[in-house]
């Protein structure tokens, strides 16, 4: 007697739980991607990549759209990402909401971009209690101008390697 093929069975409240859980990743992926106009869109170039650095005991590290932290041993939120901003015609990314500090407030962090050959983070401070800086380099903070003078502080060292 012919065999009747195994249908795999997925039950229907599987189906609505998978269903939501797609729904609540789509609202904050719309609700990332408001913030994602204009020349900010080169930002995406980024959106799967996260950057560390280690600094004393703590490892910092931070994923652009999604959420920056503080580890040694355990992990501390230092907030999800929430906007881009700028401050003196420089892109600003800001990470609010994370784990409550003794003093009351919830951390959050600051990343200030600059020019850079290669993106990586350069320094981090805490400038108040539960305040974190995060200086990162990045090709995508370049103007057409800071690009020709970088071009032209690596041109010199790239000629004598060939
Ligand atoms: C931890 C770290 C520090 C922070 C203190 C505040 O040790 O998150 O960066 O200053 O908590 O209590």
């Amino acid at each position: 007697m012919a065999r009747l093929p195994t249908a795999t069975f997925t039950s229907d409240s599987t189906i609505h739980r998978q269903i939501s859980g797609l729904e609540s990743e789509l609202k904050e992926l719309d609700a990332t991607l408001s913030h994602v106009t204009g020349a900010r869109m080169i930002w995406l170039a980024h959106y799967e990549d996260c950057f560390s650095t280690q600094v004393r005991e703590y490892t910092y590290e931070f994923c652009p759209f999604k959420q920056a932290t503080q580890k040694s041993g355990s992990s501390t939120s230092l907030g999800r990402f929430t906007r881009f901003d700028s401050e003196e015609s420089r892109t600003t990314l800001h990470f609010e909401n994370g784990q409550r500090c003794w003093q009351g407030m919830d951390r959050k962090a600051v990343i200030h971009t600059n020019c850079g050959v290669t993106s990586a983070i350069t320094l981090v401070e805490e400038p108040s209690t539960c305040f974190y800086s995060i200086h990162f380099d990045t090709p995508i903070a370049c103007s057409l101008s800071t690009a020709s003078a970088l071009r032209q502080e690596i041109e010199p060292a790239r000629n004598s390697e060939l």
